[in-house]
Formats: structure tokens, C-alpha cells, sequence
């Protein structure tokens, strides 16, 4: 059995911050080559290095059946008319599925099946919670103006490859026209 202590976690929906948990961080500079237009990623990164988004992680414990969860808090922000976006992965062990369940603010979470390239975007929104199944490219992006905070949960032994995903591309851009946002094939 887990120490007592493991058992609860708080967190706070607003700020998407875990007491004692792992924080880990991304800036503008952590994310070359996700955003789709170079001359604007260049131009935001002379004029400082801004957060994007900060995660959040608790691992409990990481037997076969064990599971991990993350809180994730994406800044409100545009790299040209592209919308702030987490970097996107697949897990390590393709299998892995993941609940997504949204706290704060809107977004958008596009999914790509890496096997036939196919992909869909569904709302990420309080009270509402996405499936994300196995060999599913994944990533968050918030098109609204102020945080978007969810929690994901996912198997301890789901690891996360950044790598394949960054070598294709997501094939779907998302960005802001005349202040809503429109998916786009690339
Ligand atoms: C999430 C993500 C979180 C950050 O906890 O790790 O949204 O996105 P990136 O990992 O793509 O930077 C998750 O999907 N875990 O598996
Ligand atoms: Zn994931």
C-alpha cells in the first residue's frame, strides 16, 4: 500500500499548480519548429523568451498497473495568428491511452493517429473530458485569452516520444481569424 500521503493530492484549478509536485516549464525558445511561421517565432523570441506552458506531474508509483497524472497550464498567446500550443508527443509505449479532463479556460486538443495520419480536433473545456487513444499523436492548444489548465492521466509506463512526432509535423495548423479559430491542412 501507498504511504497515506500519496493517496490525495490538491491542486488548484486556477493556477494549475500541485503543492510538492514536479514543475517543469516550456518557453518560446523550448519550442523551435512547432509554430508555423518562422519570421513570427524569430521576431517573439528577439523581443524576450516568454513561458508558454508548465506542467505540473505527480508519480505516485510506477508498477504495470499504476498511473501518473499531470496538470498542464498553457499561457494565452499567439506566435502570428497560431495559437499557444504544448510541444505534442506520442507515448513511448503506444498502447497508452489518456484522459484529459478540462479546469480552466478553452482550447483545443488535435489528435492524429499516427498510423493513418487521420486527425481531429475536440473542444478542451470545464466539465468536459477527451479520450486520447493509443499511437495518437496529442497536443493542447489554447484559443482563448486567459489560461487554459487541464489534467491528464495516463499509465506510469506510458513515457512520452517527442521525437517521432517532430521528425512529420502535426499535419493541422490552428489559428486565429478574425478572432476565431480555424483549422487549416499543412
Ligand atoms: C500531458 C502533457 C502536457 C505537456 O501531461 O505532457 O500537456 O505537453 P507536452 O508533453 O507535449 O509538452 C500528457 O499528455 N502526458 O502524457
Ligand atoms: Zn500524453
Amino acid at each position: 500500500m501507498l504511504n497515506p500521503a500519496d493517496l490525495l493530492t490538491s491542486f488548484d484549478p486556477e493556477t494549475g499548480v500541485i503543492d510538492g509536485a514536479l514543475r517543469s516549464e516550456r518557453c518560446l525558445s523550448d519550442l523551435r519548429g512547432i509554430f508555423h511561421d518562422a519570421d513570427a517565432y524569430a521576431a517573439a523570441l528577439a523581443d524576450g523568451d516568454p513561458l508558454v506552458y508548465y506542467t505540473y506531474a505527480v508519480e505516485p508509483a510506477d508498477g504495470p498497473g499504476d498511473l501518473y497524472y499531470a496538470i498542464g497550464t498553457i499561457l494565452p498567446g499567439r506566435i502570428g495568428d497560431e495559437y499557444y500550443m504544448t510541444k505534442g508527443h506520442l507515448h513511448t509505449w503506444r498502447p497508452a491511452a489518456e484522459f484529459y479532463i478540462g479546469l480552466r479556460g478553452s482550447g483545443l486538443m488535435l489528435l492524429e493517429d499516427e498510423a493513418t495520419g487521420e486527425s481531429h480536433l475536440v473542444p478542451l473545456e470545464p466539465n468536459g473530458a477527451v479520450y486520447v487513444p493509443g499511437s495518437t499523436a496529442h497536443r493542447t492548444i489554447n484559443t482563448g485569452d486567459e489560461p487554459l489548465t487541464y489534467l491528464g492521466i495516463y499509465p506510469a509506463r506510458a513515457g512520452h516520444d517527442y521525437a517521432a512526432i517532430a521528425e512529420r509535423g502535426f499535419s493541422t495548423i490552428v489559428t486565429c481569424v478574425d478572432g476565431r479559430p480555424v483549422a487549416r491542412r499543412v
